[in-house]
């Protein structure tokens, strides 16, 4: 079975691994699956071949034996599905891992895609800086709930789960803003998740297109 991600011919993060095809190398590495990449650029996601696979003209797609998806929350699904190591057995445990990737990608992440527009879209507005305060504590909210149910255990509920893989992915992009910092237990989960093996494969690959030549 060959497996094709897309991933961008040059992401705008220059390679940190926030883009999502992170996410998707990520899980793929988890359950021992190869996977092929097709490199698009900004002006290809537009264009009618991949809009075929992708509606909105993004990345990641999956594409698997005549299967397309779109959607990182669904294509982690698909993987997790389909193979070993990423959902719990047991029909409970595993359900509670699947509400933690929705919660991941519908609960926690829309605050903190909010500070990316902020900064990146809105930073040169004049009410930027009024706004900004309210868009860091809406995340400083999530980030309290989670916090208190993480406690101090290693992962949100039992073993590693794709549930994990997600909510560390969606936390990962508030480095650069410091607020994780201000939660000891999500910034040592999220630096957990980051030294997993499969982890470091996936941000190496990601690396490996995005780094700046040398020199
Ligand atoms: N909800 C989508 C969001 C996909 C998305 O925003 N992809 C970004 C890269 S991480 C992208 O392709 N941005 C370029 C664009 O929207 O033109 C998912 O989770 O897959």
């Amino acid at each position: 079975m060959t497996i094709t991600i897309t991933a961008f011919e040059r992401s705008p993060d220059g390679g940190k691994g926030l883009a999502r095809d992170t996410r998707v190398r990520w899980a793929l590495e988890e359950v021992g699956q190869p996977y092929q990449v097709r490199l698009v650029s900004f002006k290809a996601m537009k264009e009618p071949a991949h809009l075929a696979l992708h509606p909105f003209g993004q990345i990641p797609t999956y594409e698997e034996e005549g299967l397309g998806l779109f959607e990182t929350g669904s294509i982690v699904f698909h993987i997790a599905q389909r193979h070993a190591g990423l959902l719990p057995d047991e029909p409970h445990a595993r359900a509670r891992a699947i509400t933690w990737m929705f919660a991941a990608l519908s609960t926690v992440e829309p605050p903190i895609l909010d500070l990316t527009t902020a900064r990146i879209l809105e930073g040169d507005k004049p009410w930027s800086a009024q706004r900004m305060p309210l868009v860091q504590d809406r995340i400083r909210t999530r980030l309290d709930q989670l916090s208190r149910r993480l406690g101090g255990a290693d992962w949100l509920d039992g073993a590693f789960s794709a549930g994990d893989l997600l909510m560390v992915s969606v936390l990962l992009r508030l480095r650069a803003s410091g607020l994780l910092d201000e939660y000891p237990n999500l910034a040592a989960y999220v630096a957990r998740g980051e030294a997993r093996p499969a982890y470091q494969r996936a941000f190496e690959a990601q690396l490996a297109v995005n780094k700046p030549p040398a020199g």
